[in-house]
């Protein structure tokens, strides 16, 4: 029998990544954005990992969880609900999860939802009890049905999930949503939500005995400071020396600001780290709570 991939000791990284679709391209800026760089091969499936060694596998979405389980890769970049699915259809077998989300990454944000006719009156959960309904997610629908004591036909369907209550072979469906144009389009509204989905690392539950097991260290801290600095902004501003203490109360997701001295006693430079997003409406509040000159500036790395 063939030994599982990942009883091979290895010392370089694999990650599946999607080939092409929605994740594609975020996932290598992000992966990117770790310093990571790759040589594309001819067939465009596989890179090679240049700067470290983090080789990149080009597939299906959908194939992830599975490539994962196989040990042919070690992580993978995936949407929560594919991962969510396969975990669950796992579970159903009696079988437990081999692989798990290690990072929620901030992009490919949708929901899971149960959409119903536009015409129906909701009620509840209660009222699928008998019904039909068409969803790509099978296993994680009839978790949820479960949960709720309903008992319902699912109709599993690869694709087009929207249009099968028209075409009589669903009367609801459990499907992803973004914007909600696909649901209207189709007279469908939504009624409630099973999962908020986005992309997520997925890893191992297992950890590594192997030279592997220090890249993705790396690789998680390294990433770990991208994705904290994802919207963190470097603050300046002046301000009155009375008017400090409440802007800083305006700034809770700020570091303790740098603060200096620039005009006589009265008028003080503040410099801060703010994690969270900096709207037009909160510089408009700092500027009501007594700050000039305010200046947000990108923030690519941080060390400490
Ligand atoms: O070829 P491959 O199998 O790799 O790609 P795919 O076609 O299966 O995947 P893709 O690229 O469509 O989606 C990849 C992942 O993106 C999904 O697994 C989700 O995690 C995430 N994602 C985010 C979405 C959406 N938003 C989304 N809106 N995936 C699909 N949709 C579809 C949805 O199924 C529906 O048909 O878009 C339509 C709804 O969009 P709205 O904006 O009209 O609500
Ligand atoms: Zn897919």
């Amino acid at each position: 029998m063939r030994p599982p991939a990942t009883s091979v000791a290895r010392d370089r990284l694999r990650i599946a990544i999607q080939k092409s679709g929605r994740l594609s391209e975020p996932a290598r800026a992000l992966l990117a954005s770790c310093g990571l760089s790759w040589r594309e091969s001819r067939d465009k499936l596989f890179c090679y990992g240049e700067s470290l060694p983090v080789d990149l596998l080009l597939v299906r979405d959908d194939d992830i969880p599975g490539l994962l389980a196989d040990g042919v890769c070690d992580f993978g970049v995936v949407g929560r609900n594919v991962l969510g699915e396969y975990n669950a259809e796992r579970g159903d077998r009696g079988l437990d999860p081999v692989s798990r989300e290690m990072r929620g990454l901030g992009f490919g944000g949708c929901r899971l939802d149960i959409a119903v006719p536009e015409a129906w009156e909701w009620e509840g959960p209660a009222q699928l009890q008998g019904r039909r309904i068409a969803t790509s997610y099978p296993a994680l629908t009839q978790q949820w049905l479960r949960a709720e004591g309903v008992e319902a036909t699912v109709v599993m369907l690869s694709g087009s999930v929207e249009i099968a209550p028209r075409l009589g072979q669903a009367d609801v469906v459990c499907d992803l949503v973004s914007s909600g144009a696909t649901l209207t389009a189709n007279q469908l509204r939504p009624v409630t939500t099973l999962m908020q989905s986005e992309a997520v690392l997925a890893g191992p539950v297992a950890t590594f005995a192997d030279p592997r097991a220090e890249l993705a260290q790396l690789l998680l801290r390294r990433l770990d400071g991208v994705l904290r600095l994802r919207d963190s902004r470097l603050l300046l501003f002046q301000a009155p020396r009375d008017a400090v203490p409440a802007l800083i109360k305006l700034l809770p997701d700020a570091e303790p600001p740098t603060i200096l001295q620039v005009d006589g006693a009265d008028t003080l430079a503040l410099q801060a780290l703010c994690h969270g997003a900096m709207t037009w409406q909160r510089l408009e509040d700092l500027k009501s709570a007594g700050a000039r000159g305010l200046l947000v500036l990108p923030v690519e790395r941080t060390l400490s």
